[in-house]
């Protein structure tokens, strides 16, 4: 059966409405993929969802591959509070933290290699099957020569591309071959099948993204989804206060200090979204008015009470994170389904 050479879906040519149609067996790009990499048309993006379960299935069938993990570098920052690494305990492993250009400028790339390289060596004393990591973005060079070496050394021949939604594992794909050939998208979704890529004498395979649960992304709408997605550098948004504020994120995320001294908050989001700020007995009305408008399931947000005696970070998942400075009690209100994240990494 012939397969889209961009999204590895079956080819059909009956149902003009589902994946993997073509109007002649002899293309070798489904209509969405065509489409969405010659128009950006991303009508088509609506109900796509790979299961986990039709992943692991995948996974399990290249179990004597290695397997290279790609990771959003702002889903790495909670990485040990992860359960992403449990579904590869079996496999030889590399790690590749992605998409570092969105972390703030002012963050070197000492500091970003220190942060992740003591990170990995916890990881590894807990699962024993990292055989290497590296960081990277779209942007550095030196990546396919460390990759390709790096394949030399552990002698493999076989790599299973994966991890979740939206990593970049698709682009990276790409990078190494020097090719347009996978499509990629800002939506997760993009990649349907398993995709089989024969280079030089190596196989690689291009896989779904797992869904994460814990993330805003997933019950985000579509349009939401789009605006929020961070997908530049971060340019960080600080408020300093000694009066009790309320801070919104359109209605996706309320954070509400009462300060003991003084306190400041830094968060780091989409940089088109602007976070508000009012009088903390403001906050409800605010809050009445906009909560959840985005959010594909309506539900209100849950709370978490936290009592900050220095400083913390919190990471949601899909959205970004924030971090608090000074001696505060702070309640968060995020939404339930995803997870609010305190984060041990000090950007
Ligand atoms: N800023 C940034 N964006 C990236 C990087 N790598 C991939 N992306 C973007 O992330 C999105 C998802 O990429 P894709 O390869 O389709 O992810 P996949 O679902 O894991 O295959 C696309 O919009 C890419 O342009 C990176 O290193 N930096
Ligand atoms: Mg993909």
């Amino acid at each position: 059966m012939k397969k889209c050479k961009g999204c590895g879906i079956a080819l059909q040519t009956k149902e003009k409405n589902l994946p993997g149609y073509v109007v002649d067996l002899e293309q070798d790009y489904c209509q969405r993929c065509f489409r969405l990499s010659h128009y950006g048309d991303t009508t088509h993006f609506k109900n796509n969802h790979v299961s986990n379960e039709k992943i692991y299935e995948i996974y399990s069938r290249y179990r004597d591959s290695l397997f290279v993990i790609i990771i959003d570098v702002l889903d790495a920052l909670v990485l040990k509070d992860d359960d992403l690494l449990d579904s590869f305990k079996d496999f030889k492993t590399v790690l590749v933290i992605n998409k570092t250009d969105l972390l703030p400028e002012n963050v070197s790339d000492r500091k970003i290699n220190r942060i992740f390289s003591q990170m990995v060596f916890d990881l590894n004393s807990k699962y024993r099957n990292i055989k290497a990591a590296i960081l990277t973005n779209k942007y550095e060079k030196q990546f396919n020569e460390q990759f390709f070496s790096i394949l030399e050394d552990l002698n493999e021949r076989s790599v299973v591309f994966a991890g979740r939604a939206n990593a970049g594992k698709s682009s990276l794909i790409n990078k190494l071959l020097n090719n347009n050939d996978l499509t990629t998208s800002i939506y997760p979704g993009t990649t349907l099948d398993e995709v089989n890529i024969s280079y030089r004498n190596y196989r690689f395979i291009d896989t779904p993204g797992l869904v994460d649960v814990n993330s805003y992304a997933t019950y985000l709408n579509t349009e939401k989804y789009k605006l929020s997605k961070i997908d530049k550098t971060i340019r960080p948004q600080v408020f300093q206060l000694s009066e009790p504020q309320s801070y919104f994120y359109d209605g996706l995320l309320r954070v509400d200090i009462i300060p003991k001294k003084d306190t400041s908050i830094t968060f780091y989001i989409n940089n088109n979204n602007k976070i508000h700020r009012t009088r903390y007995e403001n906050g409800d009305n605010y809050y009445q008015k906009h909560y959840c408008e985005f959010i594909l399931r309506v539900k209100p947000l849950g709370t978490s009470d936290f009592s900050i005696i220095d400083q913390k970070t919190f990471v949601v998942k899909g959205l970004g994170f924030f971090k608090i400075s000074g001696e505060c009690y702070v309640n968060v209100h995020s939404l339930a389904d995803a997870k609010l994240y305190e984060s041990e990494v000090d950007i």
